[in-house]
């Protein structure tokens, strides 16, 4: 064993090249006279070989199902020994080689340990299966310390735990690429907060948001049956006695179109499927509700059901979920009302009424159903659909729309609708939430966005998802890599440099102004001529010296995203970014008589002028002027990663470990490029040979300095600190001091906790006594 704890802790000599930091240690291998190893296949996965013999340069292996082989020696890695197999943290391995990650995480998922420390990061893989690892009884063994298995319970009861003690408000940051198990990722962690309960039923409250959100806002895409459209952020707030005192949620970027557009195979929102399959039949009657089939918006993509899901009772556990969060009967009927609204504007037709294309709404069951949900009359909406008021100096002229400008418009109205709904929902979810007024106390803060995603076809959506990876990718460096080694280098301790995949360069790509991807986006969506081509073709002209871009034909481009490239086609992406509702379909809503739609235009024209810095554009004439998607979207990020740089962040990485969804299929090549994009073997390879736990002299000499033996009063908080090392015989190699901090290696703090803990202990006990005593 000496041997491998040699190799286990070497302290980075160099930078090392790209190469060196994959294959890990390069030590030649011969010389290790190890009798396993690992050897690559054709195909590109990894097998674990006896060596038999080496002769020069050649080695005879002998593979698992017997066969034998001659290979390179250079072919080979070595395999760490049996021992370490199936280790809780990547940071034991001796041999920190790419082989040996992926064996060591396939060990443990086959046998349902899906979670597994990276250093500081905890890798979570899908098991697409139920796994018995969470319920109250886990909780309570996670919260009394009786397990110390991986587990997102363990990293959440760190961030209580960091939250009281540095008094620092935490953030739990979970990433991953879609359907790798993000959201249900933040669910467990929710679990276990909600578990330190709150009394008044908060907690019981904050848990039943998310039937609600994902009902109306995840949906089933290709990549993952319950696919998150908005990325959400949620605040739990604690009281200073460490009690849920209240929740706040925020939600970033629905992905809208999916109401009117949704690809073959994929669905709508849930919660269209839910109404339509659960709901009661007086609510069926009065919202005129028919089966999914025959509706415009749900039939286009032929997919109206989800293997192993029960709409109508899904749709009842919203229902249930709505009452918990306070929304009333009388609220819940409008949004019910809401949505079929949507559903009707989608079988409102058209007819063209003269030889210049000119179109009006056929007055039908669609339109008068619509009319009736909103609360206006026919004809006030066929006008709104139909027509467009336009000033022309101080005159208006109202101008006949075209059949596809109509089509547009109702379009438009529907997206408008589901995404004001959304909003309002989240709205009334917070009030809900806001229990505890008074905010004294802390928060930890649980990201869990839309994944990474790259399919076949990828639209302005899934590059606006990208981005937003791209950012939260940065953040996740920024900490891991060089935060953690600028704070060494900075105060002054021994550190040799280990490089990582930067991406900046990809974020200067989206980012840079004038001439980035954002900003070119902008300048063309402001231009009335601006068409889907000539916006590529402008990128194409400015961008193409860039590294990360690269000009496809027609209307193309493709990004080398961290995680991967992926080609975006320009098709829809300036009307997208745009998002234009004219003024005329905001009037509409104003003059209906339900509540609702009321609410939704006045919101949409407060917005307006709160967002006056910026650039804006014009919409539907002079009066209403808004951001574009793409900027507002960046602001929400940025303010996103502000919010985020104040906290101490957990990260959790979730991987998935197939395309199909599917238990038990662990495909090594799918899990090492997700493994290689994040970086984990890089963050492993910093905390290992890093100072993950570091605290200044001041707090140091302040926390512990009253369990010196020796009167240390005078002396100074560098002094003090130096007494206690000494006398807790935290070995040289254990630590190192800096200029300002104290550095210490990884667990060892924990012996100082439990002696503090221990004292305390004693002492209030030795109060308590007394007081009885007294009394
Ligand atoms: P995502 O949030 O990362 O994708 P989800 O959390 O929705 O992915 O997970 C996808 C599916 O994987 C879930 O619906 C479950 O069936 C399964 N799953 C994930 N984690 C677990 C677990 N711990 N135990 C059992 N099953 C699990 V996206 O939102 O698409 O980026 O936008
Ligand atoms: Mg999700």
């Amino acid at each position: 064993d000496e041997d491998s704890e040699a190799v286990a802790l070497p302290l980075p000599s160099t930078s090392t090249s790209r190469i060196d930091r994959i294959w890990g240690d390069m030590t030649p291998y011969a010389s290790k006279k190890k009798l396993q190893s690992w050897f690559q296949t054709p195909n590109g996965d990894w097998e674990l070989v006896k060596v038999l013999s080496t002769a020069g340069v050649e080695t005879l292996v002998s593979l698992p199902e017997g066969k034998i082989l001659k290979v390179k020696e250079e072919s080979l890695l070595p395999a760490n020994p049996d021992i370490l197999d199936g280790v809780d943290d990547l940071m034991q391995l001796s041999y920190l080689s790419e082989p040996s990650v992926l064996y060591n995480l396939q060990y443990r998922y086959n046998q349902d340990m899906i979670y597994t420390k990276a250093g500081p990061v905890l890798v979570a893989i899908n098991p697409f299966k139920k796994v018995p690892l969470y319920g109250n009884d886990y909780i309570e063994a996670y919260k009394n310390k009786r397990v110390e298995s991986p587990h997102v319970y363990a990293i959440t009861d760190t961030a209580i735990r960091e939250m009281i003690r540095d008094e620092v408000n935490q953030s739990i940051i979970i990433s991953g690429e879609s359907g790798a198990g993000k959201t249900e990722t933040a669910k467990i962690a929710m679990q276990y907060l909600a578990a330190l309960g709150g009394g008044s039923g908060i907690e019981y409250e904050i848990l039943k948001t998310n039937p609600i959100l994902e009902a109306f806002g995840n949906a089933k895409t290709l990549r993952n049956d319950n696919s998150s459209r908005f990325g959400k952020l949620i605040e739990i707030q604690f009281s200073e006695t460490g009690k849920i005192s209240g929740a706040k949620i925020q939600t970033f970027l629905l992905e809208k179109s999916r109401v009117v557009q949704c690809a073959e195979g994929e669905r709508s929102y849930h919660i269209f499927y839910q109404l339509c399959a659960g709901a009661p039949c007086s609510v069926r009657e009065k919202l005129n509700l028919r089966s999914v089939d025959e509706y415009n918006y749900l039939k286009q993509s032929n997919c109206f059901s989800i293997p192993g899901v029960d709409d109508a009772e899904q749709f009842r556990i919203v229902m249930e979920a709505l009452d918990v969060v306070h929304i009333s009967k009388e609220d819940q009927e409008s949004v019910f009302a809401m949505l079929a609204a949507v559903l009707w504007l989608g079988n409102v037709a058209f007819t063209v009424i003269d030889n210049e294309n000119h179109a009006e709404a056929v007055e039908d069951e669609g339109l008068s159903t619509v009319a009736k949900l909103m609360g206006c009359s026919c004809g006030e909406l066929n006008l709104a659909l139909s027509t467009r008021k336009m000033r022309v100096g101080n005159d208006t002229i109202v101008q006949q729309l075209t059949l596809s400008q109509a089509i547009v418009t109702r379009d438009a109205l529907a997206k408008s609708v589901y995404s004001c709904l959304f909003d309002w929902l989240v709205e009334q979810i917070n009030k809900s939430l806001a229990v505890g007024k008074r905010r004294s106390g802390r928060s930890i803060s649980i990201l869990d966005i839309y994944g990474f995603e790259s399919f076949d076809k990828n639209s302005f959506e899934q590059f606006c998802i990208n981005y937003a990876n791209e950012r939260l990718q940065q953040h996740f460096n920024r900490h891991l890599f060089k935060l953690e080694q600028e704070e060494y280098i900075q105060d002054g301790i021994d550190w040799a440099k280990v490089d990582f995949e930067d991406n900046q360069d990809c974020l200067n790509l989206f980012e840079k102004k004038p001439l980035g991807l954002l900003s070119l986006l902008d300048e063309e969506s402001t231009f009335p001529n601006g068409t889907d081509l000539t916006f590529a073709d402008k990128l194409k002209q400015h961008l193409h010296s860039n590294s990360c871009f690269r000009g496809d034909r027609g209307k193309a481009f493709t990004v080398c995203h961290y995680a991967g490239e992926v080609t975006y086609e320009t098709t829809g992406f300036l009307d997208k970014n745009r998002d234009l509702l004219h003024l005329d379909s905001i009037q509409l809503l104003s003059s209906c008589s339900c509540q609702l739609p009321q609410v939704f235009a006045s919101n949409m024209l407060t917005q307006s002028e709160k967002n006056v810095t910026g650039p804006l554009f014009k919409a539907g004439g002079a009066e209403f002027q808004k951001l574009s998607v793409a900027m507002k979207f960046k602001g929400q990020l940025f303010q996103l990663m502000k919010r985020l740089e104040s906290t101490t962040p957990h990260f959790i990485r979730c991987i998935k470990p197939n395309n199909f969804q599917s238990p038990g299929k662990y495909e090594q090549g799918l899990v090492l490029q997700q493994l290689r994009c994040c970086g984990v073997l890089e963050v492993v390879r910093i905390s290992r040979s890093g100072f993950p736990t570091r605290m200044s002299h001041q707090k140091f000499a302040r926390r512990y300095g009253f369990l010196l033996l020796d009167d240390v009063a005078s002396q100074d908080s560098l002094s003090v600190s130096v007494a206690i090392l000494h006398q807790f015989n935290i070995l040289p190699e254990m630590y190192q001091v800096g200029y300002t901090k104290l550095f210490f290696r990884t667990g060892q703090i924990g012996v100082l906790e439990d002696t503090r803990n221990r004292t305390l202990h004693g002492i209030l006990r030795v109060q308590s006594c007394f007081r009885g005593h007294q009394a």
